[in-house]
């Protein structure tokens, strides 16, 4: 599925985040920059080590990520050129302002990928994996706060693609894009 927001492409797929060819791919990683397992460690696995090389630079320079926060480093041997890693919360029943860090770690990335001048960017689903975030309102609110961005702020991007690995997740998404483009305020 793929919509059209100003002039940027947003497009949803299933598949793995680390073929992807945009500029930057997002990484769902922990405080500790450290490396850990699903998409985290699927990225560092496939990009080598060049990319846990500056994240310890990074940790060194400016101690952990908060979460909703995020930064920037080379793709080392991807094909995107530069992986974003951002911390997702943790779900703990949505009492700990859950739905305002997801929504944060979002925006800090694709405002990273701007003041980057960055084309194209890559999300996984931040958080709904070994983070346990509920699905259906993650995917809400991702593709609202991508969508809210493309329309409010001025920017370099002109392409965001969701990379979803497994079906399930691809299929939330999906209806959470259809909603958002069929509310009144799209
Ligand atoms: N491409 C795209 N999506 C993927 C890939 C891939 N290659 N591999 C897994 N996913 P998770 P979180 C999906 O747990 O919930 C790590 O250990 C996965 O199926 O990676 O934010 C970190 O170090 C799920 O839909 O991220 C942190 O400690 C989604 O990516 C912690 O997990 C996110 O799952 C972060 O937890």
């Amino acid at each position: 599925m793929e919509v059209t927001v100003n002039r940027a492409r947003v497009s949803i797929v299933q598949g793995d985040i680390t073929k992807q060819t945009t500029d930057a791919i997002v990484n769902a990683a922990n405080p500790s920059l450290m490396g850990g397992c699903g998409v985290e460690g699927a990225i560092h696995r496939a990009g080598g080590p060049t990319i846990l090389e500056e994240c310890k630079k990074i940790v060194a320079r400016q101690g952990r990520l908060p979460t909703g926060k995020a930064v920037i480093t080379t793709g080392g041997k991807l094909q995107a050129r530069y992986v974003i890693h951002t911390v997702g919360p943790v779900w703990h029943a949505g009492s700990s302002n859950e739905a305002e860090l997801l929504r944060s770690a979002y925006y800090e990335c694709l405002k990273l990928a701007g003041e980057n001048k960055l084309a194209s960017i890559s999300f996984p689903s931040i958080s709904t994996g070994a983070y346990g975030y509920p699905l259906d309102e993650a995917a809400r609110i991702a593709v609202s706060t991508i969508v809210s961005f493309l329309k409010t702020q001025v920017t370099t991007i002109e392409e965001v693609v969701f990379v979803l690995f497994d079906s399930r997740t691809h299929q939330s998404y999906l209806s959470a894009l259809q909603e958002v483009m069929d509310s009144p305020q799209a």
